[in-house]
C-alpha cells in the first residue's frame, strides 16, 4: 500500500507540473482587446488581463494603482508623452477574482473610433500584446473560472438574436451543461473506478467486485439518458435555429400569398396568373415563439414550359432539404391529379395539408385558412402543436450546439460498445475501456477530460495507499 502511496503521488504531481507548464506557456504575457463594439459610441472599454495589466494602466494615467483594491475605479487622464490624451476610468479586478481569474483592468474612455484605437495602441506600446479572438475567455476557462460549455455560453449569450436563445445561453453561461452531465458522469466514475481497483488491485478487499450482470443495465440506463438528452438537445436546437419550412401546392393555390401574409409583407409576386412564383422566396417570421424560415416554391404540377419545369425542381429539392412542408390546397376545387402526386411525394415528410381560399370559413372536417380574409390562426395552431415536444424542450436544460452532441454521440457509442461487449462475456478490463473513452467524450462537453483527471477521480474516491 505504501508503495502504491508514491505511485498516486508521483501521478498527481505529474499532472500537476505539465498543467503549471502549460499555463507558463500560455499565461506569461498581458492581452488587451476593445471590448466594446468596433462603432462610434458615448463609452468604449478596453481590457488588459495579466500580471502586468495593473502597472500598464498605472503608467497610462501616471498614478500607482498597485496597492489599490479589487472592484474599484478610479479616476485619471491617459497620457502621451505627457500630453493628455482622454479622461478615463479605470476599473480594476484582482486575480482570481476577474472574469480571466488574473489580473484584470478595464479602461474607460471616450467612445470615438479614434480615440479608442489611440488608447489601444498606447496601452500596447506600454508591454501589453493584443488579444486574439476569444482569448479572454480561453483564459478563464484554463484559470477553472468556467468551464467549456459556459464559454460557448457567453458567445450564445452575445449572438443571441431573440429570447429563446438568449434564455438557453444564460442557461448554459450559469453552468446548465455540467449540472445536467453530472450525475451520468458520477455514474460512470463510480463504475470504472471500481472495475478499475477490481483489476489493478484484487487484493484490496473491501471494494466490491463488479460482475456483467451487474454492468449491463447500468449500460441499458445510460444509453437511455444519452438518448433522451440528445433528442431533447436537437428539439430545443430546431427551436432556436427556426424551422425550415417549404410552402408546397399546385400553381395559383395562394402560396405565395401565404407567405406574403405570415411575413407582413409584400416579398413574393402574387397574381392569378398560373405559375407566377417561378423561382424560390425565401423569409425568417417568429410566430408563437417559433421561428419559421420559410420557403415558397414555384406550383408543383405537370407542365411543358421548359422554365416553369426548372422551378419546379427547385421546389423539390426545397422540399428535400425543408423541416417542415406546409401543403396548400385550394379549399374551392376537387383534389386534382397534381395535389395527389403532391400528398404522395410528401407522405413521408413532416408536414401539415392546409385548404386555403375557405373564405366563408364553411369547411369542418379540415384544416381550412382564408388568406385574403387573413385567418391563419388554424394553422398557426396546427404548428404550435406539431412542434410542441421541442416547444417544451427548448424551455428545459439541454445541451446547446452541435460540438456538444457530437461528444454526446461518441458516448453513447462508446457505452454501446461496452453494452456489446458484457453481452458477449467479454472480459472487464476490456470493457473498461469503452467505458473510459465514453467517460472522456462526456467530460470533453465541458473541456474536463484528461487522463490524470480520471487518474485523480479514482484516487480520491478509493484513498488507496492513505
Ligand atoms: N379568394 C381567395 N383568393 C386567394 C386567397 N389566397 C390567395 N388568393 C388569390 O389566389 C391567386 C393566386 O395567389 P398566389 O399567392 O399567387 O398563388 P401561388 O400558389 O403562389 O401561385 P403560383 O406562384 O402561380 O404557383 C391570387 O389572385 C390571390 O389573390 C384566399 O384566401 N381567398
Ligand atoms: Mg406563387
Amino acid at each position: 500500500m505504501i508503495v502504491h502511496g508514491v505511485i498516486i503521488t508521483q501521478v498527481k504531481k505529474c499532472a500537476t507540473l505539465k498543467w503549471l507548464e502549460r499555463r507558463f506557456v500560455m499565461f506569461s504575457d498581458t492581452i488587451t482587446a476593445i471590448s466594446t463594439a468596433n462603432a462610434m459610441g458615448a463609452v468604449s472599454i478596453i481590457r488588459i488581463s495579466g500580471d502586468d495589466a495593473i502597472s500598464i494602466a498605472s503608467k497610462l494615467i501616471g498614478k500607482d494603482l498597485s496597492d489599490k483594491p479589487g472592484y474599484t475605479i478610479h479616476y485619471g487622464t491617459a497620457k502621451e508623452n505627457n500630453e493628455p490624451v482622454d479622461e478615463v476610468l479605470i476599473s480594476l479586478f484582482k486575480a482570481p477574482k476577474s472574469y480571466t481569474g488574473e489580473d484584470v483592468v478595464e479602461v474607460n474612455c471616450h467612445g470615438g473610433l479614434y480615440i479608442t484605437r489611440k488608447i489601444l495602441s498606447l496601452i500596447i506600446g506600454l508591454g501589453a500584446r493584443m488579444a486574439r479572438p476569444g482569448e479572454f475567455t480561453e483564459r478563464a476557462v484554463l484559470n477553472g473560472k468556467m468551464d467549456l460549455a459556459q464559454a460557448e455560453g457567453v458567445d450564445d449569450l452575445i449572438r443571441a438574436k431573440d429570447e429563446v436563445n438568449a434564455r438557453s445561453a444564460i442557461h448554459s453561461l450559469k453552468g446548465s451543461v455540467s449540472k445536467i452531465l453530472m450525475p451520468l458522469e458520477d455514474d460512470l466514475t463510480q463504475m470504472i473506478s471500481n472495475i478499475e481497483v477490481n483489476i489493478d488491485y484484487p487484493e484490496y478487499e473491501d471494494v466490491h467486485v463488479m460482475t456483467h450482470e451487474e454492468l449491463l443495465p447500468k449500460c441499458n440506463k445510460w444509453l437511455e439518458e444519452i438518448d433522451k438528452l440528445i433528442k431533447t438537445t436537437e428539439q430545443s436546437i430546431t427551436i432556436k435555429e427556426g424551422i425550415d419550412t417549404v410552402i408546397l401546392g399546385r400553381p395559383n393555390v395562394g402560396k405565395s400569398s401565404l407567405l406574403n401574409a405570415l411575413l407582413e409583407e409584400d416579398k413574393a409576386i402574387v397574381t392569378d396568373v398560373e405559375g407566377t412564383t417561378r423561382d424560390i422566396v425565401e423569409g425568417s417570421v417568429r410566430l408563437n415563439d417559433i421561428t419559421l424560415n420559410l420557403i415558397d416554391t414555384a406550383g408543383v404540377h405537370d407542365t411543358d414550359d421548359r422554365i416553369e419545369q426548372m422551378g419546379i425542381d427547385r421546389s423539390l429539392q426545397a422540399l428535400e432539404k425543408a423541416q417542415l412542408a406546409i401543403v396548400v390546397l385550394d379549399s374551392k376545387k376537387e383534389l386534382s391529379e397534381d395535389d395527389k402526386k403532391l400528398l404522395e411525394l410528401t407522405k413521408n415528410h413532416k408536414r401539415i395539408v392546409v385548404y386555403n381560399k375557405d373564405d366563408d370559413n364553411t369547411i369542418e372536417d379540415k384544416l381550412s385558412i382564408s388568406v385574403k380574409n387573413m385567418r391563419l390562426d388554424p394553422l398557426l395552431d396546427e404548428i404550435k402543436k406539431v412542434y410542441e415536444e421541442e416547444l417544451y424542450a427548448a424551455q428545459t436544460d439541454t445541451l446547446n450546439n452541435e460540438r456538444q452532441v457530437g461528444l454526446a454521440r461518441q458516448a453513447r457509442q462508446s457505452v454501446n460498445d461496452a453494452k456489446n461487449a458484457l453481452e458477449n462475456d467479454t472480459e472487464l478490463d476490456l470493457v473498461l475501456i469503452d467505458l473510459e473513452n465514453a467517460w472522456h467524450a462526456l467530460r470533453e462537453i465541458t473541456g474536463k477530460s484528461g487522463k490524470e483527471d480520471l487518474l485523480d477521480e479514482i484516487f480520491s474516491r478509493f484513498c488507496l495507499g492513505k
